[in-house]
């Protein structure tokens, strides 16, 4: 397999747990986001979304959208399950995963910020503003579905990690990246941290990628 990737990407990031949880190796092709990489002509034919990540499988199919691959990994490899046994469950996992890659990512992948840089023309402390608001009311929504539910576990939906926590350690990431307090959240945070101790979600940190600049890379 062949998995387009890059370190900074929160999608990139959610594909890159769920391939070190299933323990399924790929060939990474980096492609660098700061330098437009994503628009050029070799990665548009790739997805013409533009968009990262992206998955060539061993047949040659390419699949896009982070969490299409990863249900894609899921059925093909089912162990460990990313998803749960029952219908209720899987609806829960997939609705707080969906909270985080529908509704709170996409207000601050890089195509938005360009748009509000380059045509809305905001200021600087306008556009951290809209990230952090938009960061915010995710982590409210996220605690206000986990804390107190019977289903909340050790991780988000029991005591194995699924869908859910590979979405939400990312959007976690970024609020760390903004200083955002994360004690109005507590099971977010606990869950976090369950999370992040594992060593395939430890791996795929986006500072502790091939491509993390020099300076800001955790050496593993
Ligand atoms: N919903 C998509 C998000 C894809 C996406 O927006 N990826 C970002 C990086 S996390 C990207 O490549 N953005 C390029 C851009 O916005 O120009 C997924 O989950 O795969």
């Amino acid at each position: 397999m062949k998995f387009f990737s890059f370190w900074r990407s929160l999608a990139s990031f959610r594909v890159r747990i769920a391939l070190n949880l299933k323990g399924l190796p790929a060939e990474i092709e980096l492609v660098d986001l700061d330098a437009d990489a994503h628009r050029a002509d070799d990665y548009r034919k790739v997805n013409p979304q533009m968009a990262l990540p992206a998955l060539v499988t061993a047949d040659g199919t390419t699949l896009v959208q982070s969490l299409a691959i990863i249900e894609y990994l899921d059925e093909t490899h089912p162990a460990p399950p990313l998803l749960p046994a029952d219908a209720r469950g899987r609806a829960r996992v997939r609705a707080l995963s969906l909270m985080v890659a529908c509704e709170g990512h996409p207000l601050l992948v890089p195509r938005v910020r360009r748009y509000l840089d380059r045509e809305l023309k905001l200021r600087e402390t306008q556009q951290a503003a809209w990230r952090r608001h938009w960061t915010v009311e995710t982590l409210a929504a996220l605690e206000a579905q986990l804390a107190g539910h019977q289903d909340t576990g050790r991780f988000c939906h029991g005591d194995t990690p699924t869908l859910a926590d590979i979405c939400m350690v990312g959007h976690v990431t970024v609020a760390i990246t903004q200083q955002i307090d994360l004690a109005p959240y507590p099971v977010v945070k606990r869950i976090f941290d369950a999370a992040m101790a594992l060593p395939a979600f430890a791996i795929a940190h986006p500072l502790a990628q091939p491509d993390t600049p020099e300076a800001m890379r955790v050496k593993g």
